[in-house]
Formats: C-alpha cells, sequence, structure tokens
C-alpha cells in the first residue's frame, strides 16, 4: 500500500511529494471516453464497476498517488429530489430551479446509504482493488445551492446573489438542508472505506470576502467540525479562485488547504502554518514544453519545501483537450524532483 498521500496529508515524512490530479478521471483519457461511450453520465455515475474501472484509469496509466471516487458533486443533490439532467454537450441542469419557500421545503435529506448506494458500493469496491488512498468527496454548500437556484452552470450568479442579499432567511435554510446532507453523505461515504475527503467549493470566488464568511464558510465549518468528530480521516478543503478568501479557509477548520494557481504557492505556505497544502499548478501549463514543464513543476516543489505537507495538483481540474502524455510527463517529474 502506497501511503504517500496520506502520509503528506498528516504533515508526516515522505519519500517524495505524492501528486494526484482534480478531475483525474474524464474526458481528456481515451479508456474514459470509450467507456463513456456506451453509456450516459449519470448511468455511468450509477454503476459501481464502470465507476471502479474509470476511477483506476489514471491511477494505472498515470501513476497517481491516490484515487478520488468517479462521481459528481451534483449526485447527492440529485438524491434529495431534485430531478437532474446532464444534457450531450451541456453541464448540469435542475429543470425545477430552487427559488421559493415551497422549493426548499420539497427538498428531503435523504438516507446515503439507500439513495446513493451506488456511491458507497463503488467505495467498497475500489477498496479491495487499490494499492493507493482513496478520496471522497462532495461540493461545497454554497457551490451545490447556485445549481439548484440558477437551475445549471452559470457565469454571473445574478439568482444566487439575488436570493442571498434579498431573501438571506430562504438562502440561509437552502443552506442548512444541503449542509445536513452533506454531512450524512461524507460520513457514509468514511464508513465505506474513503480515506480522505474532499469538499470542493469551485464558485466560492465570486463572493466578496464579507459575503463569503456569512453564507457560505460557517456551512463548510459546520461539516468539518461534524466529519472530524466522527473520523480521523483527512478532511481537504479546496476554495476554487480562492486566493482572497485564504485566511477563511484555513479557519475552516479541513487539515488540507487547497490552493489554485494564482497565488504563490511559498506565500500561501507561509499563511496557512501548520497544514498540508495542495496544489497548485495552473492546469493550462501542462501544455508547456516538457523542460519548462520540469521547471515550472520544480518552482512549485521549491515553493513548497517549508510546509507541513504538500501535495502535488493542479489548481483545478485537468482540462479535457490536455494530452495524457503531458499528465504523465508531470507525474513523473514531481516524482523525480522531489525524491529525497
Ligand atoms: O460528459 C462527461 O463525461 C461528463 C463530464 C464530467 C465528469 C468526468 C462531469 C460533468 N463530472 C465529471 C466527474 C467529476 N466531477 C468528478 C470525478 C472525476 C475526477 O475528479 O477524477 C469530480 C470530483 C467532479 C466534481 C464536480 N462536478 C465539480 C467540482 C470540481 C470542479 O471542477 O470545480 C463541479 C463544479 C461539478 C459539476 C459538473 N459536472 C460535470 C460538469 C461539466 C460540471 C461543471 C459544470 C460547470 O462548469 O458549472
Amino acid at each position: 500500500m502506497n501511503d504517500t498521500f496520506l502520509r503528506a496529508c498528516r504533515g508526516e515524512k515522505t519519500d517524495y511529494t505524492p501528486i494526484w490530479m482534480m478531475r483525474q478521471a474524464g474526458r481528456y483519457l481515451p479508456e474514459y471516453q470509450k467507456v463513456r461511450g456506451n453509456v450516459t453520465f449519470l448511468e455511468l455515475c450509477k454503476s459501481p464497476e464502470l465507476c471502479v474501472e474509470v476511477t483506476l484509469q489514471p491511477v494505472d496509466l498515470l501513476n497517481m498517488d491516490a484515487a478520488i471516487l468517479f462521481s459528481d458533486i451534483l449526485i447527492p443533490i440529485e438524491a434529495m429530489g431534485a430531478r437532474l439532467e446532464f444534457h450531450e454537450g451541456h453541464g448540469p441542469t435542475f429543470p425545477e430551479k430552487v427559488r421559493s419557500q415551497a422549493d426548499v421545503d420539497r427538498l428531503i435529506v435523504p438516507e446515503p446509504d439507500e439513495a446513493t448506494d451506488f456511491v458507497m458500493e463503488t467505495i467498497r469496491l475500489l477498496r479491495s482493488e487499490l494499492k493507493v488512498p482513496l478520496i471522497g468527496f462532495a461540493g461545497a454548500p454554497f457551490t451545490c445551492a447556485t445549481y439548484l437556484i440558477e437551475g445549471g452552470s452559470s457565469k454571473v450568479f445574478w439568482e444566487t446573489k439575488k436570493m442571498m442579499f434579498t431573501q438571506p432567511i430562504l438562502f440561509h435554510k437552502l443552506m442548512d438542508k444541503i449542509t445536513q446532507c452533506t454531512i450524512l453523505y461524507l460520513l457514509a461515504q468514511a464508513r465505506a472505506g474513503a480515506q480522505a475527503l474532499q469538499i470542493f467549493d469551485s464558485w466560492a470566488g465570486i463572493l466578496a470576502p464579507c459575503d463569503f464568511e456569512h453564507f457560505a464558510l460557517p456551512y463548510v465549518q459546520r461539516i468539518i467540525f461534524k466529519l472530524q468528530e466522527e473520523t480521523d480521516i483527512p478532511i481537504i478543503y479546496f476554495a476554487n479562485n480562492g486566493a482572497t478568501l485564504l485566511d477563511m479557509s484555513i479557519s475552516s477548520g479541513a487539515d488540507v488547504i487547497g490552493l489554485d494557481w494564482r497565488i504563490n504557492i511559498g506565500e500561501a505556505v507561509r499563511r496557512v502554518g501548520q497544514k498540508a497544502v495542495q496544489g497548485n499548478l495552473d492546469p493550462f501549463a501542462l501544455m508547456l514544453p516538457k523542460e519548462e514543464l520540469r521547471e515550472r513543476i520544480k518552482g512549485i516543489l521549491d515553493g513548497a519545501e517549508g510546509a507541513f505537507g504538500h501535495i502535488f495538483n493542479l489548481g483545478h481540474g485537468i482540462h479535457q483537450f490536455t494530452p495524457p502524455e503531458q499528465a504523465r510527463c508531470a507525474v513523473e517529474a514531481v516524482h523525480e524532483l522531489s525524491s529525497r
């Protein structure tokens, strides 16, 4: 068992810096495309055997030091009773947008072992096959709420901010319900065998710091506090576009702080102090010629030298047109350059 990733999360000595990549299972891999060619995205998410297959692909093909459960942040949200659709070539949609008290009341807090049994089954199957640690995950309540309120992806988040500013009580009720659901869902993943849990706050960066502090952070803190009460596995919090929210991200209580690429890692390490960091290569830097990519990677490794712990990762998900060969080179470079 290669436990380098878990050791780095806990700030223990490692032989080299472990690496995995956000969205490492997915469309940039022809092997994923092949599996996906026969099923819809939601069918894939609900077929444990296929989820196991695509979760293992980047670990086997690219030599990653951790696996991340193949699923989506919107799967537990669908289980709350929100009809979810993925149309080919588009992002997710919730045709019945959540905008009123009645809409929030209609959402349920499901029992995750029943409503999302396929996720727990995927985790159990993966644990019997994997030789690297398995990361489970969920979306942060704010990020999940944006999809429900907007009815899908958004660029300006008009409806989300309109609810926050004109119906704050309703907004908090929705956040509370998603939070209850997320706590149960992540605890179920831990019971099923997840060895670390990541909370993805992909849209946190659209908020002013004062609004993040008031409308989003308390719910993340509540989730992490509860998880730490019930389990001792590392919790990673990743706020995308979160450089200006770093001090508040640290106060989330997470064991590992995810970093995007918009912040210098040396500066982040100094501010984070006695917690591990994860990141922070610009996903598009994977397009650099190999020598320059190695230089870029070396810069990040050097910057993170004094870190309590460092898990190498991209600053956000790998782009779907990235040549897998470039990702493989990056993994090799991290392993070589960080070898101690
Ligand atoms: O067509 C396809 O095959 C679907 C593409 C795809 C994939 C591969 C989607 C649709 N989701 C996923 C898998 C996924 N999503 C994983 C597991 C794979 C891995 O990491 O190896 C994870 C962790 C996620 C998490 C996720 N889903 C996030 C948070 C991370 C991030 O990138 O910010 C978000 C925001 C989503 C929503 C979502 N699902 C899919 C898409 C295209 C989107 C984003 C839409 C948008 O931009 O709003």
